[in-house]
C-alpha cells in the first residue's frame, strides 16, 4: 500500500460511511480456502481482511495464510493477532489491542511489551485499539479472562471506550464474541459513540444486512464478520449486501 492503513481507514469511511472487515480464521479457513475467501470478501465491497483467530497457535500457518491472501487482493491485511503466535511480517498492519477488561495483565500491556520490538523490527503499521469483550463474549472472552460486562451496562463500556481515546488509542473495538447469539446491543454503540472521536468498530454474531444497518447506524464506522463466511457459499453476494445496507445509515450519523 502506498498511504497508511490507518489513513485509509480514516479516508474511506468519511467518503463511504460505515465500513465492512471481513476476519478470517488462518486454523478454520487454511491457504487455500482464506485466498478464495479473501477474493470474493474484495468483489463484495470489503475494505480489509483480518486475519487472527482465538486459539491460533501456528506461525507458519498464519505466514502462508497472509501471504497468499496478499498476492490476491488489493486491500489491506490487518492481522488481528490472540497473542505472540498471531504475527507475521507479510501483513500490512496490526491491531495492535488491549483487552482493557482482561483480568490478566498479560493481555492489558505484557503481550504488546514482549511483541513491540519484532512489530517494529517488521515494519508492521501497528493501529493501537482498545479491545473490549462484552455478552458473552465467546473463545475470546474466555482465553483473554474478560471480566464479564453484561449488555445491561453500557456505561462500563463508555467509561473503557473514553480511558482509551484519552490515553491516545486510536481505534475502539466492542467484541460480543465471534458466533454470539445475541450481537453487540444498539444502545451500547450510540452511547460509546456520542461520546468518543475515534473511529469505532463493533463485532460479533452479526449475520445479516439488517442487523449490520441498525448498528451502523447507531454509529459503528467498521462493523466486522467472521463466522458468516463459514456458513455459505455465497460469500460475495453476502458480504455484497451488507456493505451495500451499511453504506445507507451514512447518511444518518
Ligand atoms: C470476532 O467480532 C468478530 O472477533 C466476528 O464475529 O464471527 O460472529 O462474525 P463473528
Amino acid at each position: 500500500m502506498d498511504e497508511s492503513v490507518k489513513k485509509y481507514i480514516h479516508d474511506k469511511i468519511k467518503r463511504d460511511g460505515t465500513l465492512h472487515m471481513t476476519l478470517l480464521d488462518p486454523e478454520k479457513t487454511g491457504p487455500e480456502k482464506s485466498c478464495r475467501i479473501a477474493i470474493e470478501a474484495e468483489k463484495g465491497g470489503s475494505s480489509a481482511i483480518m486475519v487472527g483467530g482465538s486459539t491460533l497457535a501456528s506461525n507458519q500457518i498464519l505466514d502462508e495464510v497472509v501471504k497468499t491472501i496478499k498476492k490476491s487482493v488489493n486491500i489491506p491485511v490487518i492481522l488481528f493477532p490472540n497473542n505472540i503466535s498471531g504475527i507475521s511480517p507479510y501483513a500490512d498492519a496490526i491491531w495492535f489491542m488491549s483487552l482493557l477488561n482482561s483480568s490478566n495483565t498479560y493481555y492489558l500491556i505484557d503481550v504488546q511489551a514482549l511483541t513491540a520490538k519484532i512489530i517494529k523490527k517488521y515494519g508492521l503499521e501497528a493501529l493501537s485499539m482498545g479491545y473490549i469483550i462484552v455478552g458473552e463474549g465467546g473463545a475470546a472472552g474466555f482465553i483473554g479472562q474478560a471480566r464479564h460486562i453484561s449488555y445491561e451496562h453500557p456505561e462500563l463500556v463508555l467509561g473503557y471506550s473514553l480511558a482509551a481515546e484519552i490515553l491516545g488509542m486510536q481505534f475502539i473495538y466492542i467484541e460480543a464474541g465471534s458466533g454470539a447469539s445475541i450481537p453487540v446491543p444498539l444502545e451500547m454503540v450510540k452511547m460509546v459513540k456520542s461520546h468518543i472521536s475515534i473511529p469505532l468498530i463493533v463485532g460479533g454474531g452479526i449475520r445479516d444486512d439488517d442487523t449490520a444497518f441498525k448498528i451502523a447506524e447507531a454509529g459503528a464506522d467498521i462493523i466486522v464478520t467472521g463466522t458468516i463466511i463459514e456458513e455459505t457459499d455465497l460469500i460475495q453476494s453476502k458480504i455484497g449486501s451488507i456493505v451495500e445496507k451499511i453504506k445507507l445509515a451514512k447518511v444518518k450519523h
